[in-house]
């Protein structure tokens, strides 16, 4: 039986521009730690793991700063040490293809397996828990890697043992961005017993043939739109040579997840009742974006309600979602002969006309404003 920790998208170097100071510095020191907590996590007796697998973007860029390059070569060396073996794949963000490329520059230093052939090819065999594991992969290189259309040669020898894929793209069609696209059903037909993939940053489990393909996911990710996993991802391969099996493990990873909740707003009565409830949802170490939705039966003023709960929170961002008040309520009014009722339906018409979010947020805005000013903060 062999086990092994597959990461990729770690994006070590990547600053969390949406947070500010002194938040963001400190958040970038400790998420530049993970490589080192997935280490630590791997020495760890109990764990059993005999290999890590790298499935690209190590790092934010190709050209990471000296100290954190140096820091990573460190931490990989760790695992060489103790005898796990380890195999990196360059991805998509810390792309092989520049003279300057961190995989070029550090190569010889390298610990383990550095995959650098530019198309996929049988890498090398090592010995992982007494089995022969022949280890297949590409280096994405512009201008050498065909990703026109989707990858579909994958080599495979016939030797006993294990056979691992590891490879950085996109499984199926080509969404013109900047990937690599892999056809599924030729690295299912490929026959390998796992395939560790990287560039998805949530984490998905594929049956492909006989094949296992994972995505890890980023077990942190960059910012609410790419929250991260929280796991690491532990592939357990059991059972004999030409019948491996593969079990995933989903262990938590000291990592700190994005996260979202939508909150009505509109079941509060005043703003007090609605900050209390948000600061329930606090916590010293999260990071999360409240969405507020619903009908406000009372002005709300978001930046205010941000700067009193913001030491409640890691980091905390509101978004007002909220209508001003119900549409029922505003219909009503709106029907009046009197100056809100006329205040009511020229805003709305602007509402209507209103092009983009940005514009929309503003007459929604002048419609509370207008509606509270007007109705003498209560309903007329
Ligand atoms: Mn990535």
């Amino acid at each position: 039986m062999l086990r092994l920790l597959h990461l990729a998208d770690l994006h070590l170097g990547w600053t969390p521009s949406f947070m500010p100071e002194p938040r963001r510095a400190e958040r970038k020191r400790r998420r530049d730690a993970l490589l080192r907590a997935a280490v630590d996590w791997s020495l760890r007796p109990e764990h059993r793991i005999g290999m890590v697998v790298i499935a690209g973007d190590l790092f934010e860029t190709h050209t990471p700063d000296e100290a954190l390059a140096a820091s990573a070569v460190r931490e990989l060396g760790r695992l060489v040490e103790a005898g796990i073996a380890v195999v990196t794949v360059p991805g998509n963000h810390d792309e092989i293809t520049y003279h300057n490329s961190i995989y070029r520059r550090w190569a010889d230093r390298w610990p383990g397996v550095l995959v650098q052939h530019p198309f996929p090819a049988h890498v090398t065999t090592l010995t992982v828990a007494g089995v022969p594991v022949h280890v297949y992969g590409l280096a994405y290189t512009g201008g050498l890697t065909p990703a026109q259309r989707p990858l579909a040669q994958f080599p495979k020898t016939d030797e006993p043992g294990l056979h691992l894929g590891v490879f950085h793209g996109v499984l199926g069609d080509w969404g013109g961005e900047r990937s690599l696209p892999l056809d599924p059903e030729a690295l299912g037909a490929a026959g390998y017993d796992y395939v560790a993939l990287g560039h998805i940053h949530q984490h998905r489990e594929h049956r492909l043939g006989r094949t296992t393909a994972v995505y890890c996911g980023a077990v942190e990710g960059k910012d609410f739109e790419d929250p991260g996993v929280g796991h690491w991802t532990v592939v357990e391969l059991g059972g004999a040579p030409g019948h491996f099996t593969a079990r995933i493990e989903r262990p938590p990873a000291p990592a700190q997840v994005a996260e979202t909740v939508t909150v009505d707003a509109g079941r509060f009565d005043d703003p007090a009742a609605l900050e209390t409830a948000l600061v329930g949802m606090g916590g010293p170490e999260r990071i999360l974006r409240v969405r507020l939705t619903g009908a406000l039966p009372f002005e709300l003023d978001v930046d205010a309600l941000a700067a009193s709960l913001a030491d409640r929170f890691y980091h905390l961002s509101i978004e007002d979602q909220t209508e001003t008040v119900s549409d029922a309520l505003l219909d009503r009014w709106a029907s009046q002969p009197t100056i809100l009722g006329t205040f009511i339906r020229r805003m709305r018409r602007r509402l209507e006309q209103a092009t983009g979010d940005e514009e929309r947020r503003l007459v929604v805005k002048a419609l509370r404003r207008g509606v509270h000013a007007l109705s003498g903060g209560g309903a007329p």
